[in-house]
């Protein structure tokens, strides 16, 4: 079994094993949508922490595990992980540890060998992983991987199966250690989702028995924050093709518009391009006989333009 990868993904799960509380108020890590750009979706996570006092409260290091979902099949989503895109502008992006990972839906792991943490007294730390494949269990343990059993497995690359773990990890870490991050508001990073039709992506957390969202302090204690998740509508007029124009050519709808349709609603054709696009009179549903009829009103007749739907 090859234990690389899960030997990162377990490490960044568990970077300290010292829970400690928020100081000061609760911080919390919400949700920004960013809107839609030659089709591209952005969605922001953000954070905001009133934490100040430099190495003993400040911020050094961050585990965003997050669940992403689409409701549309037709947008066919694809996620750019890259950490460059994903770490832009971001309030970590100096930190010297930064990833963006898919992760399996894990349904169990089984743990074969049982360590204990040495030296003693604990607590286990990822300097002193006594081998691949081992991560702290507790303050005192370490569990040693036999197998993991998923339920689900995803392609890390590219991340298009939704809905989709994804974990986002940084760490300010020696020898190349950034400065702490205080009291503010922040990015964290930037989901950037290439999208081809409606839909909307919701982002939530997700918790397993290894993963959890948690800030980490420079001394390795970790805290958990509030979260708030959210929903991001992309909706037919992000796409920047103008009511009616079903075939996507862009421009003014027209007669070939009018075919498209008439394909569409009498003999099987393919559905309009982007969303409601071919519902010409923003009447609802699926395009009918009526939007043919107000299309052919506007492109011989001089009818009104085609409405705008989301
Ligand atoms: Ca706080
Ligand atoms: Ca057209
Ligand atoms: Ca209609």
């Amino acid at each position: 079994m090859r234990l690389g990868w899960w030997v990162l993904v377990f490490i960044l799960a568990n970077i300290s094993s010292v829970v400690a509380s928020d100081p000061g108020n609760p911080d919390t890590a919400y949700v920004e949508c960013g809107g839609v750009s030659q089709a591209v979706l952005t969605i922001k996570i953000m954070f905001v922490t009133d934490n100040s006092g430099g190495d003993t409260n400040e911020i050094d290091g961050f585990s965003f595990p997050i669940y992403i979902t689409n409701s549309g099949l037709a947008a066919n989503p694809a996620l750019d992980s890259t950490v460059a895109t994903t770490y832009a502008g971001s309030a970590a992006g100096g930190f010297s540890y930064l990833r963006s990972y898919v992760v399996p839906q894990i349904d169990s792991i089984v743990c074969d060998t049982y360590m204990t943490c040495s030296p003693a007294p604990s607590p286990c730390s990822i300097e002193v992983i006594p081998q691949p494949g081992c991560f702290c269990q507790n303050d005192t343990t370490f569990c040693c991987i036999d197998s993991i059993k998923c339920d689900t497995f995803y392609r890390p690359n590219p991340p298009s199966a939704f809905p989709l773990q994804y974990n986002l990890t940084a760490l300010n870490a020696p020898p190349f250690e950034s400065t702490t991050i205080g009291a503010g508001r922040y990015l964290y990073a930037n989901l950037k989702i290439h999208v081809q039709d409606t839909t909307t992506i919701c982002v939530d957390t997700h918790s397993t028995e290894t993963v959890s969202l948690f800030f980490l302090k420079p001394n390795n204690q970790k805290y958990f924050p509030q979260w708030v998740s959210k929903c991001c509508k992309v909706v037919t007029t992000d796409f920047g093709y103008k009511a009616g124009d079903a075939n996507c050519s862009g421009g003014n709808p027209n007669l070939a518009d009018i075919v498209y349709l008439i394909n569409y609603i009498f003999k099987g054709g393919p559905r309009p391009c982007i969303g409601r696009l071919g519902d010409a009179n923003c009447s609802g549903g699926a395009p009918n006989l009526a939007d043919a009829v107000y299309l052919v009103n506007y492109v011989f007749k001089s009818g009104a333009a085609p409405i705008p739907c989301p």
